[in-house]
């Protein structure tokens, strides 16, 4: 039914980044194959064809190539082109333009407008969003994932120096590094995001005890799905489910993962999202 075949996907992604773990907890969960390229964080030199500079970056081709960027952009489009069929995906992509906006920080940076809408029609959004509210739920908390839940990582897995260490052991193990870069990206990496993950607590107004944010924030995404349904979006996940999912999964052998399991109720649901998930 989907036009699953007539898309090839290739993933430029760090694997720990919270943002490319969303995309591939989306992909996977759609039964999308697709090819990763893990980019050298250092050198980046995996990306440099491209003018925007981050990852994750999907190349897709679906009769001729193209490149989306922003996680959720990424996200949106490929779902929009999963449900309707109707569009090309690079008209699809078109209604995501990307505009200069200015940070509080008074830093430019682009965004993607309509970022967490899927371009349907009315009876395609019947299909997805039987009533109005579900599809107004699903917007708010991908948003929550992307400007609230993600900024609970860094300052929660490089809260301590020993923490720091694990955090970037792990990095270096799951990235592309070279032996000598490993191991200078492993020390150096570690003091300096300690510190840094000091002026992320500081900018996103953390509490002093930074595990406290990221209980309640958990306890509160938990409270939201409710004991009425399995997931966010019912039987199934949505693409908050999936989003928030993605995000958490980052700390995965971390300490701030196993106290998370502990000292909030998240650990039913999380269970729920790794068996639906094939991969
Ligand atoms: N809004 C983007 C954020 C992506 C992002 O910040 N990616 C980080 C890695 S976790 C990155 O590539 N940073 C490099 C840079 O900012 O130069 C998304 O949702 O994809």
């Amino acid at each position: 039914q989907l036009p699953v075949g007539s898309l090839q996907l290739t993933l430029y992604q760090y694997k720990t980044c919270p943002f490319c773990s969303k995309v591939r907890a989306f992909l996977d969960y759609h039964g999308l194959p697709y090819e990763i390229v893990e980019v050298n964080p250092i050198m980046r030199k995996e990306i440099k064809f491209s003018s925007y500079r981050k990852v994750p970056i999907l190349l897709a081709n679906a009769g001729s190539p193209l490149q989306l960027n922003d996680s959720s952009v990424i996200i949106s489009a490929i779902k929009t082109y999963l449900v309707s069929r109707r569009n090309s995906l690079e008209e699809i992509v078109s209604f995501y333009p990307p505009v200069k906006t200015v940070t509080e920080q008074g830093k430019e940076v682009l965004e993607y407008e309509n970022k967490y809408w899927l371009m349907l029609d009315e009876k395609e959004t019947k299909r997805v969003y039987p009533v109005k509210e579900v599809r107004v739920e699903e917007m708010k908390w991908r948003k929550w994932a992307d400007d609230w839940l993600v900024h609970l990582i860094s300052p929660n897995v490089y809260r301590t120096p020993k923490e720091a260490l694990a955090s970037f052991d792990y990095i270096v193990r799951e990235g592309k590094f070279g032996t000598l870069e490993g191991l200078f990206a492993k020390y150096v990496g570690a003091v300096a995001m300690f510190f840094v993950s000091k002026r992320l607590k500081k900018r996103h107004q953390l509490r002093d005890d930074v595990r406290e944010d990221l209980y309640e924030a958990v306890n509160k995404w938990v409270k939201a799905v409710g004991t009425n349904r399995l997931f966010m979006g019912g039987n199934q996940p949505n693409l908050a489910d999936l989003a928030v999912y993605g995000v958490l999964r980052v700390m995965e052998g971390l300490e701030a993962f196993d106290d998370m399991m502990v000292h909030t109720n998240i650990q039913p649901w999380y269970q729920r999202m790794e068996e639906v998930i094939e991969k």
